[in-house]
């Protein structure tokens, strides 16, 4: 067990046991659904590989705090508490979906959980994350904002200004790197000239902390900490989460550019199996209980499909609704 983990309590390492299957069975279902024709609009980008990030870093947020996302979104999502029904809704484009079948897989926001938006402009996230936290500086909020991005982003403009201008009011935002070793067929090698991303938030002035990503209680941990110190005024923080992307870019990318024997070492990595063996061999979690939230789960994603597949698609009519915003007096 991950020492430094170690006081976390049992309730919480189960809840993020269960949300991390979640994810990964939702993903699972997008891959199913992708492979056929017709059932899915655009582009599926999955995080699998990923789902200790999302939920390691969002178990450490509290409620009102908010959450800016990239195109590898869904496990952030749900992780936040998104409804996997309405989720799956969107994604097929449907009306009962979170934007109402507007924004699909690539752009969803969903305010109610403080999920600002997801953007899949790569390094649009951060400069987005510092208008978000300065309200919440401005308002005197106790709230932070905590923003996803890529390893390929990282090395975007947008990225490093938001990171001075976070470093230089002290705003409450925790940029979390999900090196995910790839940015489409690239790998960090090929894009980036130094081996840690976390060692740039020094340039700023701004912690930069290791952790591995394929671990959630290692990741809940760190986050927890920069949370707190962000919350109490201390100014932003950078974790660098070292994780894998277990399938390729998105689902017409096969991985034909990856050497087998990489995938073969972090599929033996994988944090979903991983965390789930944890909790069985330290005792806290009995076969039974495992088994049944894995039936659970899989129930939760059958009726997420079943409802999505029920739900109309937006009428023609509705198309430019909820687009732009009204301003009092009618204009827009
Ligand atoms: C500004 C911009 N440039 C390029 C792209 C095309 N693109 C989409 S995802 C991606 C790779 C991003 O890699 P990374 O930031 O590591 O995120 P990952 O996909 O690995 O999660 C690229 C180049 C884009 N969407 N936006
Ligand atoms: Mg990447």
């Amino acid at each position: 067990m991950n020492m430094k983990a170690q006081g976390i309590e049992k309730h919480i390492r189960i809840k993020m046991y269960e949300k991390m299957l979640l994810i990964r069975k939702f993903e699972e279902k997008l891959v199913e659904l992708s492979g056929i024709d017709g059932r899915l609009p655009g582009m599926q980008i999955l995080a699998n590989g990923q789902e200790a990030v999302a939920v390691g870093v969002i178990e450490a947020l509290e409620t009102y705090d908010v959450v800016v996302s990239n195109h590898r979104s869904h496990g952030h999502l749900l992780a936040r508490g998104a409804d996997p029904k309405h989720l799956m809704a969107e994604i097929m484009g449907k009306a009962t979906g979170v934007n109402k079948g507007k924004s699909g897989t690539l752009h969803m926001s969903v305010p109610e959980i403080n999920v600002l938006m997801t953007s899949t402009v790569v390094g649009a996230g951060p400069p987005m994350s510092v208008g978000a936290a300065f309200a919440q500086q401005y308002r005197n909020e106790k709230n932070i904002t905590v923003v996803f991005f890529g390893d390929g982003a990282a090395a975007e403009g947008s990225v490093h200004e938001a990171m001075n201008l976070a470093a230089l009011w002290k705003l409450p935002i925790i940029f979390v790197c999900e090196n995910n070793c790839w940015a489409g067929a690239q790998g960090l090698g090929q894009h980036c000239s130094i081996g840690d991303i976390a060692d740039r938030g020094a340039a700023y002035g701004i912690p930069g902390e290791f952790v591995d990503g394929n671990d959630v209680e290692d990741v809940y941990y760190y986050a927890l900490q920069i949370a707190t110190r962000c919350r109490n005024g201390g100014g932003p923080g950078l974790i660098e989460a070292k994780t894998y992307r277990m399938r390729g870019h998105g689902e017409y990318d096969h991985q034909h550019y990856v050497d087998k024997k990489e995938l073969e070492k972090w599929y033996a990595l994988d944090p979903v199996k991983r965390y789930g063996k944890r909790l069985l061999n330290h005792g806290l979690m009995k076969k039974t209980e495992f088994e049944t939230v894995e039936r659970n789960m899989e129930k939760v994603i059958i009726e997420a499909v079943a409802f999505a597949d029920q739900s109309p698609y937006p009428l023609p009519d509705e198309a430019l609704e909820d687009v732009w915003a009204v301003e009092e007096g009618g204009q827009s």
